[in-house]
């Protein structure tokens, strides 16, 4: 079996040398493992100590492109290097890298096909009791969207089997950590979680600048998912409270017109009503061309796959 540890890089040199030294050397029921360091286009010396301390593969950005994108590209790299197993990893030695035997276990016994490192955040001191309420909230929601059971949604430290790698396909540029799992959950991929205690921070997160973007973003994300994989829980359930809503005043039209023996002074609830209805008419048409999308993505998955299996043949 061959591992490799991938570690997305945007000017870590002072930090990225513990994070290689902490990597295992050895690991049961695994052949080889290769470091590769992702440089999203940094400005430091990076892949200078990169270097010096005997990392031999490489994905270079010659300009910042985003976690997401650099999670993607070192995926492929790792495939073309016949990885069985890929565990990233992130260069601010925010995770513990001697636990990545206990990462890679499930996988290797075939229990399962993704495995998250949870970092037990409810734990972690320098998280504010407010980001730990945000980070079970947006776990939830992304358990909700995958339908899985997962502790730690935003956890970076994580193994993918081979199989995984070619069924997910990730598109979102800043962050792939909620996607992969929405996809996976969608794809009927087993995904499995671990306890871990993280390091002491280094440094300042900086793929979000602050706990407004971070959640504006994961929820912008989320929103996309549901439209991707269940759109009718989105288009759907708005058009049925709209169309609920819109029989308030068309039953008070009726009400009233029969009441009164004249349609005269009670247009005002037709219009309201007839307006909620044809939004409700809308949703659902929406709904309809979301799916139809939806198995033409599905299609287009299939075909991608196959190219992959093709590509990637060992
Ligand atoms: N490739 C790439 N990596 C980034 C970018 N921003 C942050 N990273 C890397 O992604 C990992 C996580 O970033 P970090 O700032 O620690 O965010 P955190 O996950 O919120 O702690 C680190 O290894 C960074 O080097 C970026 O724009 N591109
Ligand atoms: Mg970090």
């Amino acid at each position: 079996m061959k591992l490799v540890v991938q570690v997305p890089c945007l000017n870590e040199e002072a930090t990225l040398p513990l994070v290689l030294k902490s990597i295992p050397k050895k690991i049961d029921g695994i052949d080889e493992i290769i470091i590769s360091v992702i440089d999203d286009g940094s400005s430091d010396r990076t892949v200078e100590v990169a270097r010096e301390h005997g990392v031999k593969h490489f994905v270079k950005h010659a300009r910042n492109q985003g976690l997401g994108r650099s999670f993607h590209d070192g995926v492929l790299y790792a495939l073309e290097l016949g990885a069985d197993i890929v565990v990233n990893t992130d260069g601010d030695n925010q995770y513990p890298q001697e636990r990545i035997g206990d990462l890679v276990r499930p996988i290797i016994n075939g229990k399962a096909d993704i495995v998250i490192a949870d970092r037990q955040t409810h734990k972690i001191a320098h998280f504010s009791t407010f980001k730990k309420w945000l980070q079970r909230l947006g776990s939830a929601v992304v358990n909700k969207a995958a339908g899985t059971r997962l502790p730690d949604a935003a956890s970076g430290f994580r193994a993918y089997s081979r199989e995984s790698l070619i069924r997910l396909n990730t598109i979102t540029r800043f962050s792939y950590c909620t996607e992969t799992i929405i996809q996976a959950g969608n794809k009927g991929l087993q995904i499995a979680s671990v306890p871990v205690d993280t390091n002491p921070k280094l440094r300042e997160s900086r793929l979000f600048k602050s706990t407004g973007e971070h959640v504006l973003k994961s929820a912008i994300t989320i929103i996309r998912a549901y439209i991707m994989y269940k759109p009718y829980i989105l288009f759907g359930g708005l058009g049925l409270t709209l169309f609920v809503l819109g029989l308030v005043p068309f039953a008070r039209f009726i009400y009233l017109s029969v009441q009164d023996g004249t349609t005269a002074g009670h247009i005002q609830s037709l219009l309201i009503g007839s307006l909620l209805m044809i939004t409700a008419f809308l949703c659902f048409v929406l709904n309809v061309i979301a799916d139809l999308i939806r198995i033409n993505r599905v299609l287009t998955e299939d075909n991608l796959e196959q190219t992959k299996r093709l590509r990637f043949e060992v």
